[in-house]
């Protein structure tokens, strides 16, 4: 027997919480004091965790692939880039997906739609189309195509070489929620509804369609899904020309959905960034997780407490409110996609520059 009473009663207490909680564990309660500190954190805590994928590697793997199934077959092939620190979750951030997907000559990726919203950012070949509704945007290198849930597509190579593109999706969201829906076309490939480029010309020039004619035929919210790389860079390269760069980002533009001026997608936003030559980004957090890829250039960045080269076509992950810092050894070009907009619309984004 303990000499202390006090010590003695609180040892009793302890052990008559304890039997609480085994009696309460059948009915599906729990004590909320043993947990709230985890639950409630005074900052994010991320079980993902910084990491990078080397372009060279993954494809090895996807080319292998490519010998062993059909995009057909597959419906998708694709290799996920899954987040070290969350196995079995496929994400690569708590919300969001990416994946590698490749398209060899004479496939097709069969049509279907679903809840999840994507986007393509074409990493190699040029040529090769993705879809949607029925309307192709021939894709080349760092070309970003949209295709916005609910919208049928498909993905088909009519060239002679393989075509390969970092596929983003909000999977991981979409199962938070538990939305998910699917469909099959049951063809191949949806009926040609419109010429290639036929969105473009008319939603893509800061202009559209008279509303009310047969003329406005895209989604009203959803209009614009080819956002080509000579269009991106071009502003990019007049924004470094005229101005010194953010510090803590570089120069930078962000993707926008015409229909609004908001993010491309509801649940992604998407931008690109030029660091210029032995420019460094001071410190900076977020709570948006985000996927960073290396159109051009090369450098280092910092991430929380891992370091990593950048080269070309190497992918990055930068958990939710880890520091970053980003040194471009030469001009550094980034394509960047998160949960920005989705954390804005439910008023959780923040960003802290040290
Ligand atoms: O191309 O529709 O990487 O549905 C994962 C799911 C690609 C696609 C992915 C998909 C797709």
């Amino acid at each position: 027997m303990a000499p202390d009473t006090h010590g003695l009663l609180s040892n009793d207490t302890d052990a008559q919480l304890r039997q609480l909680y085994e009696a309460m564990r059948p009915q599906h309660l729990y004590p909320l004091w043993e947990v709230l500190g985890a639950l409630v954190t005074p900052t994010p805590r991320a079980p993902t965790v910084a990491a990078k994928w080397e372009y060279a590697t993954a494809r090895a793997h996807l080319m292998r692939a490519g010998d062993l199934i059909s995009a057909e077959k597959a419906e998708r092939r694709v290799l996920i880039l899954e987040n070290p620190g969350t196995p079995g979750t496929a994400g690569i951030t708590t919300s969001l997906y990416a994946g590698l997907q490749m398209i060899l000559p004479g496939e097709v990726a069969p049509c279907h739609r679903h809840s999840q919203s994507a986007l393509r950012f074409v990493m190699e070949g040029h040529g090769a189309y993705t879809a949607v509704d029925g309307e192709k945007a021939v894709m080349n290198p760092f070309d970003l195509v949209l295709t916005p849930n609910w919208q049928w597509h498909d993905h088909g190579n009519t060239t002679d070489h393989a075509m390969i593109w970092l596929d983003g999706l909000d999977i991981p969201t979409v199962r938070h929620f538990d939305a998910s829906f699917a469909e099959h076309l049951g063809q191949p490939a949806h009926p040609e509804t419109v010429r290639p480029g036929d969105s473009s010309a008319r939603y893509g020039h800061n202009m559209r369609p008279m509303r009310g004619t047969a003329a406005d035929r895209r989604p009203a919210h959803q209009p614009l899904f080819h956002y080509p790389y000579p269009q991106w860079r071009a502003s990019l390269a007049a924004l470094a020309a005229a101005e010194t760069p953010d510090p803590w980002i570089g120069h930078a533009l962000e993707f926008i959905n015409p229909a609004d001026g908001g993010a491309i997608m509801p649940t992604i936003s998407a931008h690109v960034r030029l660091l210029p030559t032995g420019f460094e980004t001071k410190p900076r957090r977020s709570t948006d997780g985000t996927v960073l890829v290396v159109v051009e250039g090369h450098g280092h960045a910092r991430v929380g407490d891992r370091e990593f080269t950048l080269s070309e076509r190497d992918v990055i992950v930068v958990p939710s409110w880890d520091e970053v810092t980003i040194q471009a050894g030469s001009d550094l070009v980034l394509f960047g996609y998160s949960d920005r907009t989705a954390q804005e619309k439910l008023g959780l984004y923040r960003e802290r520059r040290a």
